[in-house]
This record gives structure tokens, C-alpha cells and sequence, in this order.
């Protein structure tokens, strides 16, 4: 998978592709990440991204010429599946849809600030335009560190025991049971005798149910 991530702050990007399984990901070539300083593609001296909204009202409005220059020069090295635009305003971001984009090929995240785009920018190139919850972020970088996180987990390969992205939080709608390690005692606090038996038939059902009771408590919005 290829991410092309365009955006007027790239130094707050880089460091979550530094670190721990994104890292290990890039490392492995099993995703590639580019960084598009959007100012690289603004024209004059003043390296322009944004300007004053037509019809009055507070707030900057980011200008359509960088951002079509920057898609349009990366369209026409390849083919993307997907022009992905963070944006408080998008679709709420989730496991399925993580799911969903991490089968894609190669994708473009648009970083919106200040009031967002020119409308006429997610018009003529944005496909899909999410947000990662009802709270305002002063940028949608760090949006788009979590979706990328979300998604590039997901690719083959990137975790280590292959099958432990199916046993996520969210995965199947449940949210996880809880876990344990060592020591079995501590301070008095035990960990529940049957996850110590050996019985592994009878422990999957213990998470069976510990995980559906934990989502009934919590979050039985995702039961229905
Ligand atoms: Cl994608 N951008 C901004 N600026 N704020 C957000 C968001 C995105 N998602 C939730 N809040």
C-alpha cells in the first residue's frame, strides 16, 4: 500500500512513522508513506496556501490551486483508489471502514485546516471525507495519523501474530475481554482461576462471554 499524506504541517506527521509498528511496517516495505509539504505547490512569494473566505465570515479557507497542482502532479505518476479528505464534517471513522481502506492500493489524505478546503477541491477530487469524532481538532493531521495507524495495523504482515488484529476491539462489533499476565497474584488481586487451567475450550468461552458482557455494559449501542 502507498499513503501520499498532503499537508501545510508535515513536521507533525513525521513522528508517528518513526516509532514502534508503523515503523516496523515502513521498514518491511509493506506501506509507503509520503509527506507533501502543501507549500511546496503554492505559487508567489508568499507561498500562499489560504485566503479570505468570498461572502465574508471569520476564518481562512485553503485555496484550490497548491491542492489540485500536489493531486494532480501524484495522479498522473499512478492510479489512486481513493483521494481521502479528514474533516470534522466527514463520516465517523470505524473499524469497517479502517477494514475497508486498508485493501486499498494507493491513497491521498488531504490534511484540511483553519475553516477546511474550497469546496470546489473535494468536488473535483476528494471520494470519501472522514472524521475521527465529535470533537474540533485544530488540524486534521493528527486525524490522519490515526487513520493511517488504523489502517496500515490492518495490512498483511505489519502485526506480528496475524491473527491477533482478529481478535480487536470492534472486530465483530465486541469489544475485547480482559486480559492477563504475570504474576497470577498481586497484592492480593488474583487473575481468574480459569485462564490458569489449561481448559483452553472452556477459556474461549469464558472471553466469549466476558466480552459480550463487558459490551452490553459499555457500549450496548454496539449490539443492536
Ligand atoms: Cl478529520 N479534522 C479536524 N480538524 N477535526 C476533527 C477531525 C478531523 N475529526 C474529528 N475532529
Amino acid at each position: 500500500m502507498r499513503i501520499d499524506i498532503i499537508t501545510v504541517l508535515p513536521e507533525l506527521l513525521a513522528s508517528p512513522f518513526e516509532a514502534s509498528i508503523l515503523k516496523r511496517a515502513i521498514e518491511k516495505d509493506l506501506v509507503e508513506v509520503h509527506l507533501h509539504n502543501l507549500r511546496d505547490y503554492s505559487s508567489g512569494n508568499y507561498k500562499q496556501v489560504d485566503d479570505y473566505q468570498f461572502g465574508g465570515g471569520a476564518g481562512m479557507v485553503m485555496m484550490i490551486e497548491p491542492i489540485d497542482k500536489c493531486i494532480s502532479q501524484l495522479k498522473a505518476e499512478r492510479a489512486y483508489d481513493e483521494v481521502i479528505y479528514m474533516t470534522p464534517d466527514g463520516e465517523t471513522l470505524n473499524q469497517g471502514i479502517a477494514n475497508q481502506i486498508s485493501m486499498k492500493e494507493n491513497i491521498i489524505v488531504l490534511c484540511g485546516h483553519y475553516k477546511g478546503v474550497d469546496q470546489r477541491v473535494r468536488d473535483m477530487h476528494v471520494t470519501r471525507e472522514i472524521s475521527i469524532g465529535d470533537y474540533v481538532l485544530s488540524g486534521g493531521e493528527l486525524a490522519a495519523a490515526v487513520l493511517c495507524d488504523a489502517v496500515i495495523r490492518l495490512l498483511p504482515g505489519v502485526l506480528n501474530d496475524e491473527t491477533s488484529a482478529l481478535t480487536d476491539t470492534f472486530q465483530d462489533n465486541l469489544l475485547a475481554p480482559p486480559v492477563y499476565t504475570r504474576p497470577a497474584e498481586y497484592k492480593g488481586l488474583e487473575v481468574p482461576k480459569i485462564l490458569l487451567s489449561g481448559d483452553f475450550p472452556k477459556i474461549e468461552k469464558w472471553r466469549e462471554e466476558q466480552a459480550l458482557e463487558r459490551t452490553q455494559k459499555r457500549r450496548p449501542d454496539l449490539l443492536k
